[in-house]
């Protein structure tokens, strides 16, 4: 829901969005919202994050930090959404999700974003019940001919008024027909941003740095792609969180292969990440002193081979290996009778691996018709070895010391045998109608710190949760997998002319076995703050149900050489979520819409957007969830495109300067730790900001 910085797109405009991934072979059957390509580029250029990209309603934002908000696909969020940037899947490597995958993502180099809502073909699933969200970035472009050297470069700046932030981005790649070396670097930073009222929302800054090389070969049939890269988080504010982040390192690496032979084709990928993570204080925003470690390792591995049988039928197979190893340690804090003499282990050489096998049958029976059925095993086994309070003495007077001890004496060994199956069909009566529907059982383990986060002590459990909402959670070695039986359709209709106008709907409904919500443990007071109640929390299986309804729609409104092209567009989203034994589901995106009309004349693109996000109400009282406000937000923009080379935009955003709660933003933590007195709010959004971004292309 943030947009913070504004930012200019960079090389990727120019270039053809092509996926070395086969998913543009894959079969059409697209439950999902995803942005097109011209919106991609129209968002990149206000965005901060690759969590700006999304079309409005199509994926909605729990707020985090200025660069890691989290994701959410029909109500469900997180590690319940598959997520791969690159090919590689990357595991949150914090117990407050700080990492998650899109925060490694430069919001400017993206190409190409996939979005698969509920029922997901088995091979871009697993791991995962919500649905599938793929992520390209910049791929490698190559020469026309072989006595040619394709070289080109790009640069970015932009600059926000509402927290003074800036980003600056700069790329640049050689090609010839077989070869190409690109290098991408950006930089962007914000201070806190300003609510409506004009006052500092806390712990809301931000710096980060991106970089990464990519090396492209191809020759006939085959492709190679090489790609290593770094980011560097010196810092980032988490308003909602207890702790700040206070540096984040992370370097990857990947190496994909794409070739055609004369059974079908295959695609491969080998990806590594390894991610330092530490938690702490730095801004007099929010105060404090208590080190916290991570230390992540992902490690993959993907085979994929496509095999027609026939001019009717194709077999698609695939093995994949996921690795992760987390360390989680809290140093000891000097003089500190509660937390030392002793480090903290919170996860100690944390295990996670699947080991995954599918199948799947895609059928295009005639003009009209394509289905596709599909078979997933995911095993799934995970580990951790024996833990460590602070100071067993301190633990004991708290009630605690038998936690420790209690959980290095289980068997903390654990498999699951994920079994995932998806059917769908789609059926095109013509260029004017598609029709999709499906069904999907989908299985998602738990992750290591809801399995096996032990600390009971008030504190220990107020550092674990991705949530934002002040609560404390501890984890339970006795989670099942939760499973999602997932039933989905979409209907789009289209004029014989598609400029001309669009408009798709998309129910779906889950049913949710042993979702993994949380059982009430106790309560506690925030900084010890009478007036301020909140829960300690277990993480607990109870199923649960969702069901909602995507709409979307666009038409040229006018044509005319004068007024150029105009253009109405509009989204609606509605879910609801609930558990079979009563209460409301969490974190639920209240019914939300957009309308907006865009004017392309000439050499400008100028468009006014009205936003309405409806009040949340169907709130988890156990949590206590905030309900928000009803509110409305109107962004204006305008961009002038110079002979394909130089772009200048300049934007308003929240034009009208409105004062609103975000309906997935969590409490204001930071805020009431500032007061020192409840209440505890809800986060703001930001007010008014002017973006202002230039981009340069040579
Ligand atoms: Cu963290």
């Amino acid at each position: 829901m943030r947009k913070t910085i504004l930012a200019i797109a960079l090389a990727s405009l120019s270039l053809s969005v092509q996926s070395a991934d086969s998913s543009s072979v894959l079969p059409t059957i697209t439950i999902s919202a995803a942005p097109d390509t011209s919106e991609l580029d129209s968002s990149k250029l206000t965005a901060a994050s690759a969590a700006d990209l999304f079309s409005e309603g199509s994926v909605a934002f729990s707020s985090a930090g200025g660069i890691s908000a989290l994701p959410s696909l029909n109500g469900l969020a997180d590690d319940r959404i598959r997520i791969r940037v690159d090919g590689r899947e990357v595991t949150s490597a914090c117990g407050n999700h700080m990492n998650p995958p899109l925060s490694y993502v430069d919001p400017q180099q993206v190409s190409r974003i996939d979005v698969i809502a509920g029922v997901t073909p088995v091979n871009l699933g697993g791991d995962s019940i919500a649905g599938t969200i793929t992520v390209n970035t910049t791929e490698p472009v190559f020469a026309k001919a072989s006595d040619q050297l394709r070289k080109e470069g790009s640069l970015s700046l932009a600059a926000h008024s509402i927290d003074h932030g800036y980003s600056a981005a700069l790329g640049g790649s050689v090609a010839s027909d077989r070869l190409s070396l690109g290098y991408y670097a950006s930089w962007r930073a914000a201070d806190s941003y300003k609510d409506g009222n004009g006052d500092k929302v806390l712990d809301t800054l931000y710096k980060a740095r991106n970089q990464s090389l990519t090396l492209g070969a191809q020759g006939e049939g085959n492709r190679f792609v090489f790609r290593v890269g770094e980011q560097k988080v010196p810092y980032q504010g988490f308003p909602n969180q207890f702790m700040d982040m206070v540096d984040n390192h992370a370097v990857f690496a990947s190496l994909s292969y794409a070739g055609d032979f004369n059974w079908g084709k295959l695609n491969t990928r080998l990806y590594w990440q390894d991610t330092k993570h530490e938690m702490g204080f730095f801004t007099p925003e929010k105060v404090g002193v208590m080190p916290m470690n991570t230390h992540g390792v992902d490690l993959g591995y993907e085979i994929k081979a496509d095999i027609p049988l026939s001019e009717v039928h194709l077999v698609r197979v695939g093995n994949e290996y996921h690795r992760l190893r987390l360390d989680d340690w809290w140093p000891p804090v000097t003089g500190s009778m509660m937390m030392g003499p002793n480090t903290f282990w919170n996860i100690n050489n944390g295990e996670r691996d699947r080991f995954v096998l599918y199948g799947e049958f895609e059928s295009r029976w005639d003009e009209k018709w394509t289905s596709v059925l599909g078979l997933r095993e995911e095993f799934v086994r995970m580990n951790t070895g024996t833990v460590q309070p602070y100071n067993p003495m301190v633990s004991m007077m708290n009630q605690d010391p038998t936690y420790a001890a209690a959980f290095n004496a289980t068997d903390r060994s654990k498999h699951d045998n994920n079994l995932d199956l998806s059917a769908l069909a789609r059926y095109q009566p013509d260029s004017t109608a598609i029709y999709e529907f499906g069904f999907a059982r989908k299985s998602r383990s738990p992750n290591l710190y809801e399995r096996y986060t032990w600390g009971r002590n008030t504190m220990d459990m107020m550092m674990i949760g991705w949530f934002g909402d002040a609560n404390g959670y501890v984890g339970n070695p006795d989670l099942k997998p939760e499973v999602a039986n997932t039933v989905s359709a979409s209907a789009t209709w289209k004029a014989a002319d598609a400029k001309a106008w669009e408009f798709k709907l998309a129910p779906h409904f889950s049913y949710v076995q042993d979702f993994i919500d949380v059982d009430p443990l106790g309560t506690y007071h925030p900084y010890n703050i009478a007036t301020v109640t909140r829960a300690l929390l277990r993480f607990a299986n109870h199923d649960a149900r969702l069901w909602g309804i995507d709409m979307r729609g666009k038409m040229t409104v006018w044509n005319s050489n004068h007024y150029g092209r105009g253009q109405l567009k509009g989204s609606l989203a509605w879910t609801r979520g609930e558990r079979t034994d009563g209460s409301d589901l969490y974190h639920i995106m209240p019914l939300n819409g957009s309308v907006g009309i865009e004017q392309m004349v000439n050499a400008w693109t100028n468009s006014v957007e009205l936003q309405v996000i409806d009040s949340k109400t169907n709130v988890d009282l156990q949590r206590y969830e905030p309900v928000t406000d009803r509110y409305a937000l109107v962004n204006l923009r305008t961009s002038y495109q110079m002979n394909n080379n130089v772009n200048l935009t300049f934007g308003i955003r929240n034009l009208f300067d409105k004062q609103y709660d975000l309906p997935l933003g969590g409490v204001s933590i930071a805020a009431l730790k500032a007061a020192g007195i409840g209440p505890l709010l809800s986060l703001p959004g930001p007010g008014r900001s002017f973006d202002a971004g230039l981009n340069i292309k040579f």
